[in-house]
């Protein structure tokens, strides 16, 4: 069979058109933003004219459907708040080009808010049942929009769940978010595992005061419980953690945050992530038992959001062995075996199915950046892997 790289790279920009940014060629395209359901309503036309089925699901997932059995393909198409047009996007394109090029059956997928507007890899979270439609309708993003509210905007568009019994496999192409094939110049990534991840908002609530008149001594000041429980926990985690190992507090918001007011309130994301459920286990221990101590130490009530979560996983021996091959055939010299420090929607999917990823490079190792690129000549790479690796799995 054979892609078409050129209408690849043209569906792939248009994709980028929905939310762009104006700086690069980043995107602002949020889970049931008006900009990702004009994409995903795009993406639908171009699932249509693939002669493929289209399908959306009670929370937005949108899927093509090739007839009867089939190979799944796909990724997500809503981005982060401040977002790479390739994250993601690339997945589902690569997957459209695919199922268009192909004489094997390939459905294709764009789940729904894999960046976790509300919650971790939402979405597929829900299609695969790791997490319950009512909990999922529970969460609020951090504007405090709860996601009931938030799906309502796609209630024409939604339909019943698509059954997974119907797809032998999953496939993932992504970018790579990170810096190893860029550094090494390599062009491929075959991934081998994804790592885990445990999510959850803290509360620090002390004492609002004037910010002149409260001497040192008598504070309850939130910032500077944050900022004690910060230092001690990089202090505590240092013998339990490997070069592997993440962890970030990427959203805090301190209330009132005026500049004259003691803050006396904090609530703070609190993520990390790691290959081994042991040392995620580990890590949740030192944060709760530091959370504690720094609270009791400066009269602070302490208080935890729900704790998200998934467990690391490993990608399918055959599945990956394809996408190694077709590797071999498109990049000899330039494609390794690699390890996925962010997290996908395949993770979820390994639940139902076989799943396998393919990276390529992030240039300068951006991503989750207005920034993110990659070249195009290891885009339309990524598609000929993709093509050898479905044409080497046969009928499914
Ligand atoms: O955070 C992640 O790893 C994914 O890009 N949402
Ligand atoms: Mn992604
Ligand atoms: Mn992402
Ligand atoms: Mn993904």
């Amino acid at each position: 069979m054979t892609v078409n790289a050129e209408r690849f790279l043209e569906d792939l920009h248009t994709l980028r058109s929905f939310g762009a940014a104006g700086v690069g060629k980043g995107v602002v395209r949020p889970a049931y933003s008006e900009a990702d359901i004009a994409a995903r309503r795009w993406l639908a036309g171009r699932m249509q004219e693939a002669g493929l089925r289209v399908q959306f699901d009670p929370v937005g997932n949108l899927f093509g459907l090739a007839e009867g059995p089939s190979l799944l393909m796909g990724s997500h198409s809503d981005s982060q708040p401040e977002g790479g047009w390739l994250d993601g996007a690339l997945g589902v394109i690569a997957a459209l080009e695919i199922a268009r090029s192909s004489d094997r059956p390939v459905s294709v997928v764009s789940f729904q808010d894999e960046e976790g507007r509300f919650g971790v890899t939402t979405g597929s979270a829900i299609w695969s049942g790791h997490l319950p439609l009512a909990e999922a309708d529970r969460l609020t993003d951090h504007a405090g929009v709860p996601f009931a509210a938030a799906r309502a905007a796609m209630t024409d568009l939604a339909g019943g769940f698509v059954d997974p019994a119907r797809f032998s496999g999953f496939v993932e192409m992504h970018i790579e978010q990170g810096p190893t094939l860029d550094t090494e110049g390599g062009q491929i990534g075959v991934v081998t595992d994804i790592v885990g991840i445990r999510d959850m908002v803290i509360t620090f609530a002390g004492q609002q005061n004037h910010a002149g008149t409260t001497p040192m001594h008598l504070r309850r000041d939130a910032f500077q419980a944050l900022a004690a429980f910060n230092a001690q926990i990089n202090d505590r985690f240092r013998n339990v953690v490997t070069p592997r190992t993440v962890w970030t507090i990427g959203h805090v918001s301190l209330h009132p945050n005026a500049s004259s007011i003691v803050p006396g309130r904090v609530s703070f994301s609190m993520q990390w992530r790691d290959g081994d459920t042991e040392r995620l286990a580990r890590m949740e221990e030192i944060i709760r038992q530091t959370a504690a101590e720094v609270a009791e130490a400066r009269g602070m009530a302490l208080s935890y959001g729900p704790m998200l979560g998934l467990e690391p996983v490993a990608m399918d021996g055959r599945l990956r062995m394809a996408l190694e091959q077709g590797a071999e055939s498109v990049a000899p010299g330039r494609w390794r075996t690699m390890p996925s420090g962010a997290l996908h929607d395949a993770t979820n999917v390994s639940r139902l199915m076989p799943v396998a990823m393919l990276f390529v490079p992030s240039i300068g190792g951006i991503s989750h950046d207005f920034a993110e690129d990659t070249d195009e000549a290891d885009l339309v790479a990524g598609l000929r892997v993709l093509d050898h690796a479905v044409a080497a799995l046969g009928r499914v």
